[in-house]
């Protein structure tokens, strides 16, 4: 994809994005301010961005596993009153993530965009940055409060929460040294390690990456045969940051990511596991699998050699899971 130089759009890809052994390596995000109940500054970027209902938009892609964490989160955390969501797509010859309808009315604002990237230099106009989803965009402001997956489902777990419905936190204060670890090697191994396998540019890196993360599943896969989720017997953000990368393995990253020593399917706890997390509620229906494919292998996607989308698997995701021979966590 492109990238903004200067608040002007660019097609060229010449960002770095591998190391100089052709590892693929992702880049920071620009955008790192935080949400909070207060309007105080988070641990990143300054404050000024208090939790309030209609105030903030979550721009997603259906296809971006990153993107999914956030709009899981809007699920979730019961906040789909409070903060409105607008998908994007990738088009050919366009110009990175593309509004659905044309001329997109930017919320809080008179200006319309066909972009995302018009969106941020609403925000910056003079900014050099990948133009990612998702993106949380504040119509108060008119900024980009953060475009950084990981801390979004943070301000997701918190800082609404005397506004929309109560929801258990997925971050709680005593289990925050064991999912730090998880999520790093999840983040490691699993989460970079389906980009690593399907977008370096060397033999020796992917071999790496992949036997890097099959032997990560298969840890997962015996530690989810001792406890019902990742960490112990309470679901946590951690389950969360892995799932997009499971719903995705199967249908995506098997065959296009050369993932292929073996399916979710042929792993008898994280396939229990995977479906009992589909089926949570209103999990299954912000988890469009068709959508995945057609945004990968179609022709603007990632992998989009010749725009032909593969038909399989069959998806038995709604079939009955295993995990309830667990007691969940009072
Ligand atoms: N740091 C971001 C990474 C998100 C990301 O890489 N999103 C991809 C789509 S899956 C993207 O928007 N890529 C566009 C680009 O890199 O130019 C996060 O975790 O939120």
């Amino acid at each position: 994809m492109g990238h903004l130089q200067d608040g002007y759009w660019t097609n060229e890809d010449n960002l770095t994005e591998h190391d100089g052994n052709g590892l693929y390596v992702k880049q920071p995000s620009q955008f790192r301010n935080w949400v909070t109940a207060d309007g105080a500054a988070g641990p990143t970027g300054s404050g000024g961005f208090k939790a309030e209902s209609g105030r903030y938009v979550l721009y997603a892609a259906t296809s971006c596993p990153w993107a999914h964490r956030a709009v899981l989160y809007r699920v979730l955390k019961k906040l789909e009153n409070n903060v409105a969501l607008f998908d994007t797509d990738q088009k050919v010859g366009g110009q990175g993530w593309g509004f659905r309808e044309a001329g997109h009315r930017v919320p809080g604002t008179s200006h319309t965009a066909n972009w995302l990237h018009e969106v941020y230099t609403l925000s910056d106009p003079s900014c050099t940055t990948r133009v990612t989803v998702p993106t949380l965009w504040d119509t108060k402001t008119q900024t980009v409060v953060s475009n950084e997956s990981s801390e979004i489902i943070r301000m997701f777990d918190t800082a609404f929460a005397g506004i929309a419905p109560p929801t258990p936190e997925l971050y709680p204060e005593e289990l925050r040294d064991q999912i730090d670890a998880m999520n790093t090697f999840v983040l490691q191994n699993i989460n970079d390690g389906v980009n690593k396998c399907g977008r370096s540019k060397t033999q020796a890196a992917y071999d790496e990456a992949f036997v890097n993360l099959f032997d990560a599943l298969d840890a997962l896969d015996e530690r989810l045969g001792r406890q019902r989720y990742l960490v112990g017997n309470t679901q946590t953000e951690a389950d969360w940051r892995l799932y997009p990368n499971l719903i995705r393995f199967d249908p995506v990253y098997f065959v296009g990511y050369r993932c292929n020593l073996r399916r979710i399917a042929d792993y008898p706890n994280l396939s229990n596991y995977l479906r009992e997390l589909y089926q949570t509620p209103g999990i299954a229906d912000v988890s469009d699998i068709d959508g995945m494919k057609a945004g990968s292998f179609g022709k603007a996607g990632p992998i989009g050699w010749d725009g032909i989308i593969p038909r399989g698997p069959e998806n038995l995701l709604m079939q009955p899971h295993d995990r309830d021979r667990f007691a969940v966590a009072a």
